[in-house]
């Protein structure tokens, strides 16, 4: 069976993480499926947003240690690896991450790479790497401590503990924690509220909160005021603001 399960509902394509046996381990291979996954997404016009998942027990245990333990210093500074996480970045449509369970090292990386992560309340989040003599490297340092601040994220980089779903909540790296078993539906029914939103406004939406982290505000606003600017262009802002003057549902077409 493949180790990566591709599922469509309507507008939300779900990713199912199913390697069981290495507890969802990312290995390049399939690191490689989730980038050709989105790749095929982001230009499919039927669907509006991703939701990736694992089992109930384990989001996914991080990199795939077995994998890695081959692997010297020149073998790691030629890995495809950051190559096939900037593509994972550069999908352009909603990702949530439904989380339940372990989300360890490169796991918890995937989740933060999201832009909404929904958890179970069996939900671990951590960041193990210390304990292995490396530290995280698919982001880890950078996306936890812009997401939990400093106080959390060098705690949990320093000690490599992990932190149950409601202190990630708290802390700001969850949106919602749901009881384990329903954390799926209850992700599949947030993206499919989201993906009827006009496709252009949700890129450009997704677009503008990424930059919030990578530019000053006054770029920041200059970004955001541009993009604003562009979707007045778009048909779909036509009839998203008629529909609501006509009381009646906004019938979105991607232009
Ligand atoms: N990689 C490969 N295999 C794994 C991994 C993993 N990360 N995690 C578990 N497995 C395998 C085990 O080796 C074992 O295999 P086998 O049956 O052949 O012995 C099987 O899964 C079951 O493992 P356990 O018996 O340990 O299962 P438990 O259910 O008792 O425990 C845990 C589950 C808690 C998830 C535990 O397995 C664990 O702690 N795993 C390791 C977690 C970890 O340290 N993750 C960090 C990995 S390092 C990383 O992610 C760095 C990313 C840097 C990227 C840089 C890119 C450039």
């Amino acid at each position: 069976m493949s180790e990566l399960l591709i599922s469509q509902n309507e507008r939300v394509l779900t990713l199912t993480l199913n390697r069981p046996q290495a507890r969802n381990a990312l290995n390049n291979a399939l690191l490689e499926q989730i980038a050709q996954a989105l790749e095929v997404a982001q230009q499919d016009e039927t669907l509006g947003a991703v939701v990736i998942t694992g089992n109930e027990r384990f989001f996914a245990a991080g990199a795939d240690l077995k994998e890695m333990a081959s692997r010297d210093m020149p073998a790691t500074l030629n890995d495809p690896r950051p190559q096939l996480w900037a593509r994972i970045e550069r999908f352009n449509k909603p990702l949530l991450a439904a989380v339940n369970g372990y989300a360890l090292g490169a796991g918890c990386e995937l989740a933060m790479l999201s832009d909404i992560v929904l958890a179970g309340d069996n939900a671990r989040f951590g960041l193990p790497e210390i304990t292995l003599g490396i530290m995280p490297g698919a982001g880890g340092t950078q996306r936890l401590i812009r997401s939990v601040g400093k106080a959390l994220a060098y705690k949990m980089v320093l000690t490599g503990e992990a932190i149950t779903a409601e202190q990630a909540q708290q802390a700001g790296l969850v949106a919602d924690v749901h009881p384990c078993a329903l954390t799926l539906e209850y992700a599949q029914n947030l993206a499919a509220r989201i993906a009827q939103h006009a496709p252009l406004a949700l890129q450009a939406a997704k677009t503008a909160l990424r930059q919030a982290h990578e530019l000053s505000l006054t770029h920041g606003l200059q970004q955001e005021r541009q993009l604003f600017t562009l979707l007045a262009a778009t048909e779909d802002r036509q009839e998203g603001i008629n529909a609501f003057l006509e009381k009646r549902p906004a019938a979105f077409k991607g232009r």
